[in-house]
């Protein structure tokens, strides 16, 4: 029997727009942390600077995020919006932009909900409670806290999957004072389905629940500040912000729950379908009108371009070649995205595309990195 006070809080965080609703108790998260060092241990963190063995110890212990801490809330949020893909024209090559990045900026709008909550909470209790809330962003083993309140399993895509609701959701969690009544995880597993560990193109997922993050396409658009390594751009396809692979070829997803939270569903073709030949001539203030408030701006413009590039360079329709030559040229453009249109002139064979690598071989210092990428793409080229 659950009690009325976790009862009715779990009513109120549904009835705000949540889909799911969870109680963990707030003891160390032991099994999540030695799951999380093994895996910094074996280098698949690698890439991502501050995920560190002490963030991994802090992010297993409740009770240190939250001094007095009795359970936590976890949350989710479905973001499964409409989608129509447009038509791809040729002469106007087009990227992808995971689901999760097509609405508003999923921080403000969960954190704002989990803040009116914990006025809920308040008022249900009948006392100012002691509350944090989590949404990506902070140190919390969120999928270890999600599984243990009984939300989904650890699929080996490494998502948590949601039963009847997919792993299409955020996920967000909220620390509490407060002595709630546990749920017990949920007793499914991905059984001998393998999907995506055979989908991933980069090869990341390598065994199931593990992923390599410097090989995953989503930390290589979104996290990685440099160079993409060459060995993996063709493998990207034609993502310029996230990927959503591993997730489009899962079973559980064909049970989805579209999201109730209108800011989280919002769909259009540019948004999730973005023109990549306007998109790398964008200047820094058109990509911030465009992008403010929005997950991509993490990506910073010179990182979108850069993976725009790459996209280009992999879709192959020759009405880039002029976009491409031009960002290889201009002094102005940030050096990486430069060297990016180099690689990506190397894989057209048409033979404006070599000109324009060797136009800039010409013009270019001999010691500097660029130089480099256009000896690698011109030897490579037709
Ligand atoms: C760092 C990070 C990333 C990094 C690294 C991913 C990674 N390897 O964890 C990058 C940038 C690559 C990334 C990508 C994405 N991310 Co991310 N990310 C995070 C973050 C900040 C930390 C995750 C973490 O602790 N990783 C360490 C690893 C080891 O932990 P874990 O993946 O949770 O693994 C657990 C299980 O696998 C389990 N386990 C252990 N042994 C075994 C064995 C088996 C057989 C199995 C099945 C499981 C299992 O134990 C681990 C610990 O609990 C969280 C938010 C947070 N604070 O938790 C969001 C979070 C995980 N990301 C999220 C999302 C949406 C994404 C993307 C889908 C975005 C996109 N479309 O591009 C992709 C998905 C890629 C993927 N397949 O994971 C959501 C996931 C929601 C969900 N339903 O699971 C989170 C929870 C954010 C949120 N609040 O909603 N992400």
């Amino acid at each position: 029997m659950t009690t009325p006070l976790t009862q009715d809080i779990k009513a109120a965080a549904l009835e705000l727009g949540f889909d799911r609703v969870g109680v963990s108790d707030a003891e160390p998260l032991r099994e999540a942390e030695r799951a999380i060092l093994e895996r910094i241990e074996a280098g698949h963190m690698d890439g991502l600077r501050w995920f560190t063995a002490e963030r991994a110890r802090l992010a297993t212990r409740p009770q240190e995020l939250l001094p007095g801490a009795q359970s936590i809330l976890a949350l989710s949020a479905s973001y499964l919006g409409q989608r129509e893909a447009p038509e791809v024209q040729a002469g106007e090559p087009r990227g992808r932009i995971a689901r999760y990045a097509w609405g508003r900026d999923y921080h403000d709008v969960l954190k704002e909900l989990a803040r009116e909550l914990v006025g809920r909470i308040e008022a249900i209790a009948g006392r100012p409670v002691k509350a944090r809330f989590f949404v990506d962003s902070s140190p919390l083993a969120e999928r270890a806290v999600a599984e243990r309140a009984g939300l989904g399993w650890f699929g080996k895509n490494t998502m948590l999957l949601l039963p009847g609701a997919s792993s299409w959701a955020f996920l967000c969690e909220v620390i509490l004072d407060l002595p709630l009544e546990p749920d017990r995880p949920v007793k499914k597993s991905c059984g001998a389905c393998q999907r995506c560990l055979d989908v991933c193109p980069t090869g990341a997922l390598v065994a199931p629940g593990v992923l390599d993050t410097p090989r995953c396409i989503s930390f290589l658009t979104i996290e990685l500040k440099d160079r993409i390594p060459r060995h993996l751009r063709p493998l990207m396809g034609s993502w310029v912000f996230g990927c959503d692979d591993c997730q489009e070829v899962c079973p559980v997803n064909r049970r989805a729950l579209p999201a109730r939270i209108a800011a989280l569903r919002a769909y259009d073709d540019e948004a999730a379908f973005p023109r990549l030949v306007p998109l790398l001539e964008m200047d820094d203030p058109a990509f911030r009108a465009r992008y403010r408030g929005t997950p991509v701006m993490r990506a910073k413009s010179w990182g979108l371009q850069r993976n725009a590039c790459v996209a280009l360079g992999n879709l192959g329709d020759p009405a880039a070649i002029p976009v491409l030559a031009s960002a290889l040229v201009d002094a102005s453009r940030h050096p990486l995205v430069r060297e990016h249109a180099a690689w990506a002139l190397g894989r057209f064979e048409a033979p404006r595309a070599r000109q324009a690598l060797d136009a800039a071989w010409l013009a270019v210092d001999a010691e500097s990195d660029l130089r480099h990428e256009l000896e690698l793409s011109l030897a490579g080229a037709a």
